[in-house]
């Protein structure tokens, strides 16, 4: 293995020290001095650059600091930050949620208020270039001893199959001895269902769970027994068909609880609209973008803090709504890593996942078909118990059809974490994990970003929960797709462990951001601090001199379409890449992927050529790049890709 930088450094530093010695300076006030000044010269040195990329850390003014927790690349080229809440419940007390629009050409940047918080909720971006963010936080976790007023699952049902029910926030919920608990959400509940006729009729109430809490404090309030609850100032016909059923009420540590409503940005009037609710709520949920534009929606804790037991729902950016489907019942983690294949409908879950869910369900790879609601287990993965946080990706053209699996760490708050990557070749006739590289430390939440000329910058992350005992990984590496192996790139300055994320930038750059760590020093005695600086990191390709450039392209390409791309470096254009407008959050980016176009000759220029198969370019906004043979890619141009095989209207 190649030494790191920072090794690197130390020998140039040691070299330097000996002759000091020998020249009888003092050394130990000059060791530090020397060694940050070596540094300095050697990360801004040609010959580095050229080699290991470059670094550099953007202090963003203090009115634009946020909470880095998800961030998206908009079809404008700007960058959507997302902090809703950022992790902090003092601003989710007071709704300071915000959003921090970073433009990367000019540095520019403006805070724009979100109308809910978005913190930890699902994201992706849709066909016509708008932003889909759905679920969020509806309430802040309540630790073991911090629990004052007992609470639980109230499960609201609904016996008249004649009407709907909404019951509001607010609604109190009154036990047979008479205390009272009061729901965080609203509820609303369809009519119940009817089989049969005459007097065989088969009524089925509806349902829905929502959180309760006692309305005065202390231990009196709590139940362990399986009660129905009426429902205050209902009128007593409604009251007949309406009522509450609490399992346990309980002073006990109480999960965050997922929001059920949905928002899309628009990149053009660069704001918030509300959208249809989800059928459930959802913190930590993964929305992956289908070939036919629909975004699948799996996981998450729901609007009472418990895992969410495979509900799945569609949202269809035709009618803006989520409908569920109730043949798609596979149990996921939290933030599991769902992908499309090429193959329409057919998915792929790699086992990487970020946060919640038993040791025992749901953390084994494998194949989910969409169409026939079946789950086929990939088998091969080593280190099958390191799967929280780690990452996943298509690496190298996604017409290769091959996923890295990268890092990841145990359960929960275990201090274990794995350098492992794995590669799944999804053409094999019977796929299964084989071993890759591994990286020189063992990483949770690494951040994986598809360059334009098919290498993977792997970035960020810690050994630890949370970057635990300084732990955070200052090393980044570039994944070769063609020998498989890794090569050191320069060091990132910032340290970037939970609540991080990383984005290409039209420019070929990748803008890092976030990191929440639980402590800032070594000895875990000092709250973290959330980071909020911006780390942008430039490539090797971008010191190698004049890069190709593009004259012009079209605003839009389909698929099967060859276009005509004008470029004056057509003689030295030796492929072309579509890299698509990606999100990130939590390890998640299942919209992160790079098509590869045939390229040809044309006059003026070179002849690109989209793949037929929609399952490899969902429609969206995609970064246009021509690459020189030295693997110098141009500034990408944006361009939208579509329609899917269900053709969406303009
Ligand atoms: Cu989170």
């Amino acid at each position: 293995m190649r030494p790191s930088n920072s090794r690197r450094v130390r020998q140039v530093v040691l070299v330097v020290v000996a002759a000091a010695v020998l020249l009888g300076v003092n050394v130990p006030p000059a060791w530090s001095y020397i060694d940050e000044w070596r540094h300095e010269q050697l990360i801004n040195s040609p010959d580095y650059m050229r080699q290991y990329g470059h670094w550099d850390t953007i202090d963003v003014p203090e009115p634009s600091r946020v909470n880095a927790i998800h961030a998206a690349l908009l079809s404008s080229g700007k960058v959507l930050l997302i902090a809703g809440s950022g992790n902090k419940e003092d601003m989710f007390a007071t709704r300071a949620l915000k959003s921090l629009l970073y433009d990367p050409t000019t540095g520019q940047s403006r805070m724009i208020p979100v109308p809910d918080d978005m913190f930890c909720g699902g994201q992706t971006t849709l066909p016509d270039g708008r932003l889909l963010v759905a679920g969020g936080t509806q309430r802040y976790e309540r630790l073991d001893g911090a629990v004052t007023n007992a609470a639980g699952t109230m499960t609201v049902k609904n016996e008249d199959p004649n009407a709907p029910m909404v019951l509001p926030a607010g609604t109190v919920f009154v036990s047979p001895t008479g205390i009272r608990y009061r729901a965080d959400a609203e509820t609303a509940l369809p009519p119940a269902t009817k089989a049969g006729q005459g007097r065989r009729t088969q009524v089925t109430a509806s349902e829905k769970p929502v959180f309760v809490e006692a309305i005065d404090a202390g231990p009196a309030a709590v139940n362990e027994n399986p009660a129905q609850y009426q429902i205050e100032g209902l009128p007593s016909d409604v009251a007949r068909n309406v009522y509450g059923q609490g399992q346990r009420m309980t002073l006990r540590k109480q999960d965050y609880q997922g929001t059920n409503k949905a928002f899309t940005f628009d990149p053009v009037s660069e704001t918030w609209t509300r959208v249809s609710d989800m059928e459930f709520h959802r913190w930590y949920a993964t929305l992956t973008p289908m070939s036919d534009g629909r975004v699948l929606t799996t996981a998450g804790l729901d609007g009472t803090g418990e895992v969410l037991n495979g509900q799945t729902e569609i949202f269809d950016p035709r009618t803006n709504a989520f409908v569920e489907r109730k043949d798609l019942t596979h149990y996921f983690p939290t933030y599991p890593a769902i992908f499309e294949t090429d193959r329409a409908g057919r998915m792929v879950y790699t086992g990487a996942n970020a946060g919640y869910g038993p040791a025992e369900r749901g953390r084994e790879p494998g194949f989910w078909d969409t169409d026939t609601g079946t789950f086929a287990p990939i088998p091969g993965m080593r280190d099958p118990d390191l799967l929280e946080t780690a990452g996943s990706a298509f690496v190298g053209p996604v017409n290769d059809q091959r996923l890295a699996v990268v890092g990841g760490g145990g359960i929960g708050e275990s201090p274990r974490s794995t350098g492992r990557i794995d590669y799944l070749d999804l053409r094999d006739p019977a796929p299964h994990f084989t071993p890759g590289p591994t990286l020189p430390e063992g990483v949770r939440y690494p951040n994986l970003v598809d360059l334009p000329d098919d290498t993977m910058l792997i970035s960020g992350g810690s050994r630890d929960y949370r970057g635990k005992g300084g732990t955070n990984n200052h090393i980044a590496q570039l994944l070769h797709p063609d020998t498989g192996q890794l090569a050191p790139a320069a060091d990132p300055a910032v340290g970037r462990d939970y609540h991080t994320e990383a984005i290409l930038l039209p420019d070929g750059r990748v803008l890092t951001a976030g990191s929440d760590p639980l402590f800032d020093d070594e000895q875990n005695l000092v709250p973290g601090t959330f980071e909020q600086r911006i780390e942008i990191y430039s490539p090797p390709y971008l010191f190698q001199g004049a890069r190709p450039s593009i004259a012009d392209a079209p605003p839009t390409l389909a698929r099967d379409q060859t276009a005509t791309i004008p470029t004056p470096d057509a003689g030295h254009v030796r492929s072309a890449r579509l890299i698509k407008a990606s999100t990130a959050t939590h390890v998640t980016t299942t919209d992160m992927r790079s098509v590869a176009l045939d390229v040809g000759p044309a006059a003026n220029g070179v002849s690109v050529h989209v793949p037929k198969n929609p399952a490899l370019t969902p429609p969206g906004p995609y970064m246009l790049f021509l690459v020189d043979d030295r693997g110098v890619p141009s500034v990408g141009r944006m361009v939208s890709v579509g329609p899917g095989r269900r053709a969406l209207p303009d």
